[in-house]
């Protein structure tokens, strides 16, 4: 079977949804880093809308920080990759076009650097993941301890984390013009570009402190809430595109209908007409993170460590089990969302209905492993700020007894930036109380004068034990409804 390209995409299946703007003369005016698959089933659609619904210059340049995979999947294709999006509503597939080019950063450094300095890219997104911004204790300064950052320190010129190669992009743009910019993280973190600019400043401050003027001016940090769900996809998935393509499609996405993206409209410079896609520029992002990272992201989360200790495969494998649904569910309305405060004319039950539906959809194929990846980064960011308004035992308290025992007891692959103090944990044979508190302190929780935490701890300890008695099971019985926070 042939390869999508722009030599091949009228062969594509008269289902296909096409772009009609024209390609060959989209200059780029958007860089993203970080360029998976979340980036283009989201960011990169809602341009691809823009574009053909608005025009103007925004092709966007997609940069990986490691690996050459993405761009081996989307040079060969000029770029081109299809998005299946379906639910058991119905189904579309559509080519995007945005995306011009992916350079790979550690080959490709000056070009990437060029591209930063360049007048034309007006804007910087970002979907490095929640390891990648290198947080500190406190979530908001540098992590002056991780070995990537040092080294960064060390020699500027040759950086490879995220901050080093946006803060290397930087330095050329001031030393070309000092264009403005707009730097937009799309990871899911609260106040995620707020962040960025903090650890961002810290670095230059280290390395090239001259341009904080300038970055102080003339560069703003938009926040932004992004939400769709993206499983990776599957060699089988790829398959089944193909078949319904008529072209083999390496880049193919398959992802669910819904969408959203809420920014704060605080730009420094022009933007394409992202609103005519659908997002929606607020003053005030925080409420909508809070409740998408508190709810949606904390749910996924508490199915994913719960599920690899029920060995289902999938989130709809999960929801797909009454009684498991139903703790999602009691998860949800006992402990998440009494925990936020979101706007009046947010709602918040609609919303949660809303998330059971989006979990349940059979076609997603959601691996709990997939989302399970970086817990100590993710559990920080999903439920440390909920547990501490619920007083001893709660659900939530389980799930995380759930991600405890699965860190400490089982031979369950870990894939988390703390590995190794996660597998010394897990090897080491201190009374299970000292055990537990050091991995707490993994996910920033570090209290252990609070009496609060202390009362938690004993729970957590109790729920481990029984995890152990009677597995993972005996701890999602409901208690009876009507006891508060259960
Ligand atoms: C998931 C998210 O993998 C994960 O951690 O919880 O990627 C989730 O699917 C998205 O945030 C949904 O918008």
């Amino acid at each position: 079977m042939k390869r999508l390209s722009v030599d091949t995409c009228r062969l594509l299946s008269n289902a296909v949804l096409r772009p009609d703007y024209d390609r060959t003369t989209l200059r780029p005016g958007i860089l993203h880093l970080g360029v998976g698959a979340f980036h283009r089933a989201h960011q990169a659609v809602y341009t691809d809308t823009a574009l053909q619904r608005s025009g103007g210059d925004w092709g966007i340049i997609g940069v990986s920080l490691r690996s050459d995979s993405v761009a081996q999947q989307l040079n060969p294709q000029d770029g081109l990759y299809t998005v299946h999006s379906e639910d058991a509503d119905g189904e579309q597939t559509r080519l995007v076009g945005s995306v011009l080019e992916v350079l790979v950063a550690p080959q490709a450094a000056a070009a990437v650097d060029a591209w930063m300095a360049e007048p034309s890219i007006r804007i910087i997104t970002l979907t490095i993941t929640e390891k990648g911004y290198c947080l500190g204790a406190d979530g908001w300064s540098l992590d002056l301890a991780n070995a990537q950052i040092v080294q960064d320190m060390q020699a500027p010129g040759a950086a490879r984390s995220a901050i080093g190669v946006l803060a290397r992009g930087l330095l050329q743009r001031f030393n070309h013009g000092a264009a403005p910019l707009s730097i937009v993280s799309c990871d899911n973190l609260t106040e995620n570009s707020a962040r960025l600019r903090q650890v961002l400043r810290q670095y230059l401050q280290a390395c090239h402190p001259h341009i904080l003027p300038w970055l102080d001016e003339s560069v703003a940090f938009p926040c932004s809430m992004v939400d769709r769900i993206v499983p990776a996809t599957s060699a089988s998935r790829l398959s089944e595109q193909a078949r319904l393509l008529g072209l083999r499609d390496e880049a193919a996405i398959v992802t669910e209908p819904f969408t959203q993206w809420i920014i704060e409209n605080s730009f420094a410079t022009e933007i394409p007409d992202w609103p005519c896609a659908g997002a929606q520029l607020v003053a005030d992002v925080r409420p909508f993170e809070a409740a998408k990272l508190r709810l949606l992201n904390a749910s996924h989360s508490a199915i994913a460590y719960l599920g690899l200790l029920l060995e289902k495969d999938t989130v709809a494998d999960f929801m797909a089990e009454h009684a498991l649904k139903q703790f999602v569910q009691r998860l949800m309305s006992a402990n998440l969302m009494p925990a936020l405060r979101v706007p009046s004319d947010f709602d918040l039950g609609h919303y949660a209905e809303q998330l059971q539906r989006r979990f349940e959809n059979p076609r997603l194929h959601h691996r709990c492993a997939q989302i399970a990846m970086d817990g100590s980064e993710k559990i920080r960011q999903r439920w440390v700020e909920t547990l501490e308004t619920l007083p001893g035992d709660s659900l939530l308290l389980r799930a995380l007894a759930g991600w405890c025992y699965l860190v400490l007891a089982t031979d369950i692959e870990l894939d988390d930036p703390r590995r190794g103090e996660l597998l010394a944990l897990r090897r080491n044979t201190a009374p299970l109380g000292q055990r537990l508190r050091e991995l707490l302190r993994c996910i920033n929780i570090d209290r252990a004068d609070d009496p609060d935490w202390q009362e938690r701890l004993a729970c957590l300890e109790r729920h481990y034990a029984s995890i152990a008695d009677g597995g993972i099971r005996s701890l999602l019985t409901l208690p009876a409804p009507g006891r508060p926070n259960a």
